[in-house]
């Protein structure tokens, strides 16, 4: 009966093949990244569905103006970190999951992009590693901020990129002009200067509002006002490692506020008299003045003169609600009046950086040593080779930028009293 079991054979070699199929067709989806599923409405949002739900994909052809739902499925305001344990070094399970959408609670949080439309490319290599590093596994809402409107290309491309939903908005001209006390000659005169005197920026009108906006508007723009957290993403940035665990819950689950990966000291040229309006401040302020600040970071000789130690704000994973206290917003205000962003050039970065390291008490300031980093011309790369490599990191190590002269990150390491990583020694000096 050799033909009869030939053909037995046969039955069996194709359930076998019809069985392999289904199980690759069905066990074979990319979780985490999925095709835009509609159209792209002139609207001001795009959107993706998820797995988990912790975005929903059903407002995207609303037409524009539209904002965050208050309420989104997934995130959390009360929970027990204990119930949802975070992969926080290799040797806690679920280190290597990175495949999937992330199990557990998601905070109330958003990436930010302050953004031209001239910015679409250098704004998508930065989100398309944000993206593969950390958040297609996660989800998070996307907000793109412009003193213009977006173009459809800039929404159709950076929607297309990002997993969690995106959300378009313009600035109101109020938070992106001269306040009316501002002397328009003496401020022409001062951009003069420093263009002959070769500052950065020294000579821009548009960088200076980008400061100012940085430093008092952001976080108070209507599609940020439904959230308590974001982070901040610049175009041209690179991220190196991999993130197993979710930031935003390491500030919200620790009571952090502020956040950094790279700190330096800014150019003395820009800053003149911010030190002088920061003690001003002080004095008229007392009550806004944490105990245990960082005052140590920010000035060598108690708080006489600034350092001009900062943490580089083109990163910043932080708290929308402590940039919204009455706090933060007089600090903010008294510098706005003595008008240093127009008379001078005064950085969003030493600006965000003095208002945390003396308004916050220092335990409330955050050293993200994970998140592998570059912007032009400063690489964080995480110390230490068994680090990086448990973290999949591509940086090279002699790029670290961490315990070189010119960053103040050991300083801040110093104050708060905290080792070092294994290995800094070794490290680029
Ligand atoms: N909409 C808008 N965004 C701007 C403008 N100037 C700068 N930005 C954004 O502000 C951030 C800082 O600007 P960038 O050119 O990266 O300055 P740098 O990092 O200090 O060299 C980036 O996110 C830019 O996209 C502007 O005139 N309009
Ligand atoms: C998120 O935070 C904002 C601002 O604090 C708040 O108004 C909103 O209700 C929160 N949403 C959720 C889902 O917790
Ligand atoms: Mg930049």
């Amino acid at each position: 009966m050799a033909a009869g079991s030939a053909r037995y054979v046969r039955y069996i070699v194709f359930a076998f093949v019809a069985v392999t199929i289904v199980y690759f067709i069905t066990h074979s989806s990319y979780q985490g990244i999925r095709l835009q599923d509609g159209t792209f409405p002139g609207g001001s949002q795009g959107g993706h569905g998820s797995d988990t739900g912790t975005a929903s994909g059903d407002q995207q052809t609303s037409p524009q103006p539209n904002s965050p739902p208050a309420e989104r499925p997934g995130v959390m305001s009360d929970y027990d970190p204990k119930e949802y344990p975070m992969a926080m070094t290799p040797n806690d399970p679920g280190w290597n999951d990175l495949v999937g959408i992330a199990p557990g609670p998601r905070v109330n949080a958003t990436f930010v992009s302050l953004a031209r439309n001239s910015d679409v490319w250098d704004i998508a290599r930065s989100i398309r590693d944000v993206e593969d590093r950390f958040n297609r596994r996660y989800n998070y809402d996307w907000v793109f901020l412009n003193d213009k409107p977006f173009d459809d290309t800039f929404k159709k491309v950076t929607t297309s990129l990002v997993s969690g939903n995106t959300f378009y908005g313009e600035i109101p001209a109020e938070h992106w002009s001269f306040p009316e006390w501002i002397d328009q000659e003496k401020a022409r005169k001062v951009r003069e200067d420093m263009r002959e005197r070769k500052v950065i920026y020294g000579d821009s009108v548009s960088y200076r509002h980008m400061c100012r906006f940085e430093s008092g508007f952001f976080f108070r723009q209507p599609l940020l006002m439904n959230y308590e957290y974001y982070w901040r993403v610049e175009p041209s940035i690179s991220l190196f490692c991999d993130l197993h665990y979710d930031p935003f819950r390491v500030m919200k689950e620790n009571n952090k506020k502020y956040s950094f990966v790279l700190s330096l000291y800014e150019y003395k040229e820009t800053i003149p008299t911010l030190w002088d309006s920061t003690k001003k401040f002080m004095k008229n302020h007392p009550e806004h003045i944490a105990p245990g600040n960082s005052m140590r970071f920010l000035s060598d000789d108690g708080g006489e003169t600034y350092n001009r130690c900062h943490f580089w704000s083109n990163f910043e994973i932080g708290s929308l609600d402590w940039l919204r206290s009455k706090a933060y917003v007089d600090f903010f205000e008294s510098l706005d009046k003595d008008g240093g962003f127009f008379y001078e050039r005064w950085g969003d970065a030493p600006v965000h950086s003095i208002a945390a390291g003396l308004m916050l008490p220092k335990e409330e300031i955050h050293f993200f040593d994970d998140i592998g980093y570059f912007h032009g011309p400063f690489t964080h790369c995480p110390t230490g080779e068994q680090r990086k490599l448990d973290l999949r990191c591509h940086c090279n190590p002699k790029d670290n930028f961490d315990w070189r002269g010119y960053s103040c990150t050991s300083r801040y390491f110093d104050l708060n009293g905290l080792e070092k990583p294994e290995g800094w020694k070794d490290e680029p000096k």
